[in-house]
């Protein structure tokens, strides 16, 4: 069964039957015989801030985009074969949980770690509700699985770009000390890394 997702019924898009075929596939349309490949969001992470998670474009002083990343996992012999991820930004000014306009593709990576930069327009002002919509892709570009991610835009965060470990990279060490470099804005954060195999903050 083919369905919209609330992304597509929040502006009224016209669903008018499961036999109503598209051009070109659409942001939220889940394929009519496709189960879900899982789609893990990896960044930005939503966990901070707790109940209010906020993204920053401050220049860390490497760039000014904030990094979008998802990982496919498809180990499942009933998944269907997910390619690549989709990113795709809507704002939502008046934080109604709806987004303001149609949701506006980022870019589309289709090799891991799947993953794009973004530049948020300068349309979207500090303190605005931000849809970030993760989407897995078929080679055919049918969407297999869809999930989204509310933000805030908060400019004064600061911001870490992280060099090494690089991006989807393997760390050579089993129980030992690792080195994380990269830079972060002229605010002079306090960096912390959280471990994620239980082992708890490293540094
Ligand atoms: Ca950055
Ligand atoms: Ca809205």
């Amino acid at each position: 069964m083919e369905r919209t997702s609330k992304t597509l019924a929040r502006f009224g898009v016209a669903f008018v039957g499961a036999a109503t075929l598209l051009a070109t596939p659409s942001i939220g349309v889940i394929s009519a015989s496709a189960a879900p490949a899982t789609l893990n969001v990896i960044s930005p992470w939503n966990g901070n801030d707790a109940g209010n998670p906020t993204i920053s474009a401050l220049n860390d002083n490497t760039n000014t985009t904030i990094h979008l990343e998802a990982e496919l996992n498809q180990a499942t012999g009933a998944d269907p074969a997910a390619t690549s991820v989709r990113f795709s930004y809507c704002a939502d000014a008046n934080s109604d949980n709806n987004c303001d306009a149609a949701p506006v593709i980022i870019a589309t990576d289709s090799s891991s770690p799947f993953s794009a930069e973004w530049a948020p327009p300068a349309s979207i002002v500090d303190g605005t509700k931000v849809h970030i919509i993760y989407e897995a892709l078929s080679a055919s570009n049918v969407v297999v699985n869809t999930q989204t991610k509310v933000f805030t835009l908060d400019n004064s965060k600061s911001t870490v770009h992280i060099t090494s470990p690089t991006d989807g990279g393997s760390i050579g060490v089993w129980n030992g000390n690792f080195v994380a470099k990269g830079t972060n804005s002229s605010d002079n954060p306090a960096v912390t890394v959280n471990a994620h195999n239980g082992a708890g903050t490293v540094t």
